[in-house]
């Protein structure tokens, strides 16, 4: 008995906790799904497990409980793609290991979907895609999303080949190139991820293309590169 009344004591505390930190955003009232009239939009950002990554996201009197990978701070209007009457919903995270995080929802008039996802530096283009930069190694990828109206998701654009064009010079000899000699890099193939283990570990097998002074080619993964090439490497 006395255990049944100490675990109520608990959950009514409990539950009076998890109410006192919950955090409400702006309220908005915005046409959402074009039908002319207003709908009204808010979000609350809600203490669980330790963090501030899980959220309700609440349009007119339909409401989504979600989560993102770290502490949300709010969310944004945003217009996926111009020539559609509809508008998105993005909520975000700063994300202080990397770069900003959205989840993205539509609303239809009756549901709230979840379409997506961006886990990189983000660009709405308002044409039904979404530019997204992702900082590798040494350089920047830069991939897109689309909206699939008839899916009704975002799809990811799946790109194996990304062009570079940048100089750098070799710092010691390697192949038939001398320290000192310039490449230029042009390209880079993306592998997957190939069990390397240290830094860049995800990255070591991903092949670069580059051209010499003299115009010859040659390619080299990037741990063959590394300490030969004066790759401005990110931390
Ligand atoms: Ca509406």
């Amino acid at each position: 008995m006395i255990k049944h009344i100490l675990l109520v004591v608990f959950l009514i505390t409990f539950h009076c906790t998890l109410s006192a930190q919950e955090v409400t955003t702006k309220t908005q009232s915005v046409d959402l799904d074009g039908d002319g009239i207003q709908d009204k939009i808010s979000l609350n950002i809600i203490y669980a497990g330790g963090d501030y990554s899980s959220f309700l996201l609440m349009i007119n009197n339909k409401e989504t409980l979600d989560k993102h990978s770290y502490n949300v701070d709010g969310y944004a209007i945003i217009d996926i793609d111009k020539s559609d009457n509809q508008k998105e919903i993005a909520v975000h995270t700063p994300n202080a290991n990397g770069p900003d995080e959205y989840i993205f929802y539509r609303y239809d008039g009756e549901n709230i979907k979840r379409i997506g996802s961006t886990h990189s530096f983000t660009k709405f283009n308002g044409d039904g895609t979404i530019d997204v930069e992702t900082f590798k190694s040494f350089w920047t990828k830069h991939d897109w999303y689309t909206y699939n109206k008839d899916m009704g998701e975002l799809e990811w654009t799946s790109k194996k080949e990304y062009s570079i064009n940048e100089e750098y010079s070799v710092i010691e000899s390697f192949a038939s190139l001398e320290k000192g000699d310039k490449i230029n890099i042009t390209k880079v193939i993306v592998s997957d991820d190939c069990n390397k283990t240290g830094a860049y570990s995800e990255e070591l097998c991903d092949v670069f293309f580059y051209t010499t002074e003299d115009g010859i080619e040659g390619s080299a993964t990037l741990e063959e590169l590394i300490g030969k090439v004066d790759l401005p490497l990110q931390p």
